[in-house]
C-alpha cells in the first residue's frame, strides 16, 4: 500500500523530479536504496499531509472564530472523548509507519548470505580495504586522495571529482551481495556511499556491517562523513563496480603483486637473518 502510495506521488511530482533532485537524497542504483527512497517519500509525504491538516484547522479557527466577532473560547478540558481521540488517532498514524519502515530496516540490516567480504577500516585520513577471502595471497590496500595540493589550494578550477578521486578504489563485483566489516583505527568515521546505499559508522573497536549488491557497472563515489579532524573532508571514496570477470582478472593481478611483495620481505628478511647471523651488518 505505502509503495502504491508514493509511486501515485512520484508520479504526481515527476516533472518537478529533476529539480527535486538537487536537495532530496538520491535512490542511487540498488534495489535497497530505492525502497529507502520510497519509505523516505512516503513518511515525507504522511508528514506533509499532517502539517497540512493541522495548520489549515489551526489558521481557520484562528480567523472564523476570532474574539473581535464575539466568539467565547470553547471549553474542552476534561474532556475524555477529546483525550482518547489525540491519542488514539497518532498511535494509529505511527503503526502505519512503523510497519513500512521496520520491513525496510530489516532489509537494510540482512547481512546474511554475503558472497564477499570486504573489511573497511578509517585511518586519519584515508580508508583501508581488506578483501576476506579463505584461500589466496590476501588482498589489502590503501586508498588515498589523489586531487593535488595545487588545485585545492592554488586555483579556482577544480576537476569534476574534485576531492572525490582516489588512487586505488575498491573494486567490487556486480550483481554480488558484497558484505563491508566497517571499522576504524584511531577516530570515529563514516563510510557513506550514497548511491549503492551504504552509509555505516567506523568506530575504533567495534565492527558494524553493511551490504550492497550493486546492479550496474559504474564508478560510484562518496566521502568520510563524520567530523574526524582536519583532512575530513580529504579522505573520499571510490568503489569501482565491474564484471565478475574483469573483477577475477584484478583480484589474480592484484594477488600476483601481494605474492611477489611477500617474496621480497622474505628475501629481505633472510639476507638480514644471515647478516645477523655473521655479524657483518653492525659495521
Ligand atoms: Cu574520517
Amino acid at each position: 500500500m505505502g509503495r502504491v502510495f508514493s509511486g501515485a506521488v512520484l508520479a504526481f511530482l515527476s516533472p518537478l523530479a529533476a529539480a527535486q533532485n538537487q536537495i532530496n537524497m538520491s535512490p542511487g542504483v540498488t534495489e535497497i536504496g530505492a525502497d529507502i527512497f520510497e519509505l523516505h517519500m512516503l513518511i515525507m509525504w504522511i508528514c506533509v499531509l499532517i502539517g497540512v491538516a493541522v495548520f489549515a484547522v489551526m489558521f481557520y479557527s484562528i480567523y472564523a472564530h476570532r474574539k473581535s466577532k464575539g466568539h467565547q473560547a470553547s471549553q474542552f478540558h476534561e474532556s475524555t472523548k477529546v483525550e482518547v481521540a489525540w491519542t488514539v488517532v497518532p498511535f494509529l498514524i505511527l503503526i502505519a509507519m512503523a510497519v513500512p519502515a521496520t520491513s525496510t530496516l530489516l532489509e537494510v540490516y540482512d547481512n546474511d548470505e554475503a558472497e564477499l567480504d570486504i573489511l573497511i577500516t578509517g585511518y586519519q585520513w584515508k580508508w583501508k580495504y581488506e578483501y576476506l577471502e579463505e584461500s589466496g595471497e590476501p588482498v589489502a590496500f590503501f586508498s588515498n586522495l589523489v586531487t593535488s595540493q595545487e588545485e585545492i589550494y592554488n586555483t579556482d578550477e577544480k576537476g569534476d571529482n574534485y576531492l572525490l578521486e582516489v588512487d586505488e578504489p575498491l573494486v567490487i563485483p556486480t550483481n554480488t551481495k558484497v558484505r563491508f566489516l566497517v571499522t576504524a583505527n584511531d577516530v570515529i568515521h563514516s563510510w557513506w556511499v550514497p548511491e549503492i546505499a551504504v552509509k555505516r559508522d567506523a568506530i575504533p573497536g567495534f565492527i558494524n556491517e553493511a551490504w550492497t549488491r550493486v546492479p550496474e557497472e559504474g564508478i560510484y563515489r562518496g566521502q568520510c562523513t563524520e567530523l574526524c579532524g582536519a583532512y575530513h573532508g580529504f579522505m573520499p571514496v571510490e568503489v569501482h563496480a565491474v564484471s565478475r570477470d574483469e573483477f577475477d582478472a584484478w583480484m589474480a593481478a592484484k594477488r600476483g603483486a601481494a605474492a611477489a611483495q611477500t617474496q621480497l620481505a622474505m628475501q629481505t628478511l633472510s639476507v638480514d637473518g644471515l647478516m645477523d647471523l655473521t655479524g657483518k651488518d653492525d659495521g
